[in-house]
């Protein structure tokens, strides 16, 4: 198999499950990674045989992973059709981020170029999107679509590619040097290539037919629809993880388990899973899945910065909080808390772009002119469709918080 993006979550959160399958002795759970960005994950890991030590941040517990066969930087997309023509290849992952899923991006041009080629040499594929996407696979074959329109492959694809939704739970906070020093102390050995996460992790993969290895042996859900699991994380899970960045970075905290003690973010947060609760049927049991997720971003163990999720938010946004605020809107529903998670993040825009601080973000420039203009025109330049009194009503919360501050303005 062939996983794109080796970085600190896909070795964090997916190899261990191929881990597992080779430790069983399935040969077909050997990773070949590839990077279409940085050099430096194959710089880490290839003087070091790609091995790699996952610590479990509860427990310390340190486990070194060998399903990493290889790893290449591929700085040419199109250039390396090979490593997709490779008649063994059954199945494809990848952990690019959200940005990476737009038109003639290095993914979109490697996938495209890819299948083209394996389209004259034949085999089917399974190609997993494993980002945090609302339909992720659909939109990656889509992507494939617009690409290759025109192309005498599509067909071939269209009948032997599968892609379907997937969705990924693993809170992995970014190593640094004391996670380093940490795992150096325990295993008596310098990792430059070690990860850390909770002991927490989740994978449900839509059933796309034989992927060629028994996923569902390693701990990975094989369901015929993933869209309950993957809103419920992505509207739940992931938009209260963005409100607690960006208002607990304004209110000078820096991690999670701190933003979320502090009494006026939790209830915020309650009370934004009360509104987006009312997307879900019963059975999604919204309120259960926030109690536990509520648990995890309580515990201290995991060290979770803000600012590593206080990012990208033109493209997060959109999909953990504008999504909800236009159903809510749709069905009559409350979607005051979400007005307000959008005017934090507007806000945090605006301090940052006021103070000279670079917006992380793949739109970071048209976004620090827009704020200068007020929110509406920050929301003009996202993918989204918002309802005028939604803007407007963003628009107010925006204003609110310029003036009273943070803590003044939504009544923290
Ligand atoms: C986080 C996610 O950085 C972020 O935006 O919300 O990476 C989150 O930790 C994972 O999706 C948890 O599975």
């Amino acid at each position: 198999m062939l996983h794109i993006g080796v970085g600190a979550f896909h070795r964090a959160h997916q190899l261990p499950y191929f881990e597992h399958l080779a430790e069983a002795g399935h040969r077909g759970a050997a990773v070949r990674g590839i990077s279409l960005r940085s050099q430096s994950v194959q710089d880490s890991l290839q003087p070091q045989d790609c091995l790699f030590t996952l610590e479990t941040l509860e427990t310390g517990a340190c486990q070194v992973i060998g399903a990493l066969k290889d790893i290449h930087h591929v700085p040419d997309p199109v250039a390396a059709v090979n490593f997709v023509t490779d008649p063994d290849l059954r199945l494809v992952t990848m952990t690019v981020t959200e940005k990476a899923y737009e038109p003639g991006s290095p993914l979109v041009r490697f996938l495209a170029s890819g299948l083209e080629a394996r389209a004259e040499t034949g085999g089917r594929l399974a190609i997993v999107s494993c980002d945090n996407l609302a339909g992720n696979g659909d939109r990656l074959a889509a992507l494939m679509r617009e690409a290759l329109t025109g192309s005498p492959h599509w067909r071939w694809v269209e009948d032997n590619v599968m892609f379907p939704n997937s969705m990924v739970d693993a809170i992995t906070p970014a190593s640094t040097e004391e996670s380093r020093q940490r795992i150096a102390t325990s295993i008596g050995l310098r990792d430059e290539a070690a990860v850390s996460r909770e002991s927490y992790s989740e994978w449900v993969i839509e059933d796309s037919g034989d992927p060629g290895l028994p996923l569902g042996d390693a701990g990975v859900t094989i369901v015929s629809d993933v869209s309950l699991f993957e809103r419920r994380k992505l509207k739940c899970l992931n938009a209260s993880h963005s409100l607690l960045a960006y208002a607990g970075l304004q209110l000078g905290h820096q991690f999670v388990d701190e933003a979320i003690a502090d009494q006026r973010l939790h209830n915020l947060v309650q009370q934004m899973s009360l509104e987006v609760g009312r997307l879900f049927p019963v059975h999604a049991d919204v309120e259960q899945y926030m109690n536990s997720t509520l648990q995890r971003f309580e515990n201290p163990a995991i060290g979770h910065r803000l600012q590593q999720i206080a990012m990208d938010g033109s493209e997060k946004m959109v999909v953990r909080i504008f999504s909800s605020l236009t159903e809510l809107k749709q069905a009559g529903a409350p979607y005051q808390a979400l007005v307000l998670a959008a005017a934090i993040w507007i806000s945090f825009l605006y301090d940052r772009s006021a103070n000279g601080d670079a917006i992380d973000d793949p739109r970071s420039e048209v976004l620090s002119q827009a704020v200068a203009r007020g929110a509406a025109a920050v929301l003009d330049i996202l993918d989204v469709e918002l309802d005028k009194d939604v803007v407007a009503e963003i628009d107010a919360a925006f204003r609110q918080i310029r003036s009273l501050g943070l803590a003044g303005a939504v009544g923290l």
